[in-house]
């Protein structure tokens, strides 16, 4: 997650997406180079941001940007490249953060919610055994305590990264567990503690009346806990992804988005809209099922590396 080995990180970043530049770039990049500015070549680029999940307003938005382009007939590939970097990144200004746990207070507390299946586990162990090489002291807490096997795919996590274990039979009170883990790590001196929670339960509404009532306890405890809630959102459900946002972005304490599985789609255009929908920043990416495939949101690379430049 930290940016050491910057160029390692890059090509990840741009292996990771690399499906989603295929999607984005091999015709439009085509309908530019060494041809005359037409009407067709913008329709065409038109047709393949969408197809990227980009959105019509951020569609359209770049299409005027190139119309007012009007690239010489002598356009080479890179520079139709940089151009659409360059508009796509306009669009993310803004909308990028950092996730810092260990500049805020101590023990920082990280929420990690969303839908079943989107990535909050996978994420939740990654951060875990990016901040104990640091020499972070982690605790992770296992909320999801409805299925057996979560609590096991999370123990797994924390024996790998070397970090702290909270978690409670099937069925146990969540919300009783977040607060003893809380408790025991301020006493302790824990730097971060991870909250895992569940995807599903019965039904939306209790599963909401769950999150808020963790989000409720830990304020007893500290009123600006949890101090980052993150919303994860697997990429691979395209559009679906921005209903999600508006689910929880509204009800459950939002402060950051992890968008995963860019690696894993196409579609890793709808990035763009989710950040400008939602309140909350884009603060990380996952772009692999790997350890080290948790990345920072840069705008800037997260651009180039979707239109397919190398650097
Ligand atoms: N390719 C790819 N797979 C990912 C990424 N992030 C997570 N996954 C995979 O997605 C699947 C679901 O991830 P989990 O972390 O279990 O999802 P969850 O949100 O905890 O799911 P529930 O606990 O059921 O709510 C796993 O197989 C992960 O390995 C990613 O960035 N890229
Ligand atoms: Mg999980």
């Amino acid at each position: 997650m930290t940016d050491t080995g910057k160029k390692g990180w890059f090509s990840r970043l741009t292996e990771g997406l690399s499906r989603s530049s295929k999607q984005m770039t091999d015709q439009v990049v085509a309908a530019f180079v060494k041809e005359p500015l037409s009407e067709r070549a913008l329709e065409q680029l038109e047709e393949h941001l969408l197809e990227s999940d980009l959105g019509p307003a951020a569609a359209d938005r770049i299409v005027e940007r190139f119309r007012e382009l009007r690239f010489s007939a002598g356009a080479d590939e890179r520079e139709v490249k940089e151009a659409l970097a360059e508009a796509v990144t306009a669009e993310l200004i803004g909308h990028e953060a950092r996730y810092e746990p260990l500049a805020g207070p101590k023990p920082f507390v990280t929420l990690f919610v969303g839908v079943n299946g989107s990535g909050k586990t996978t994420t939740l162990g990654k951060i875990a055994a990016d901040l104990t090489a640091q020499g972070a002291k982690v605790m992770i807490v296992a909320c999801d305590t409805f299925r057996a096997a979560a609590r096991e795919q999370l123990k797994v996590w924390a024996e790998r990264a070397g970090a702290a274990f909270e978690s409670r039979r099937d069925g146990a009170d969540p919300a009783g567990l977040a607060f003893d883990a809380y408790t025991r790590a301020k006493a302790e001196g824990f730097d971060v503690v991870l909250i895992d929670t569940a995807g599903r339960l019965q039904n939306k509404s209790a599963l909401m009346d769950e999150l808020l009532k963790i989000v409720r306890v830990l304020k007893k405890i500290d009123a600006d806990a949890p101090h980052e809630t993150l919303l994860v959102l697997d990429a691979t459900v395209g559009r679906n992804a921005l209903e999600q946002e508006k689910i929880f972005g509204r009800t459950a304490y939002v402060s950051g988005i992890v968008m995963t599985k860019l690696d894993g789609t196409a579609r890793g255009g709808v990035l763009v809209p989710v950040a400008q929908a939602s309140d909350a920043p884009i603060k990380l990416i996952g772009v692999g099922e790997g350890i080290d495939d948790l990345q920072p949101f840069d705008a800037r690379a997260f651009s180039r590396s979707l239109v397919g430049l190398q650097d």
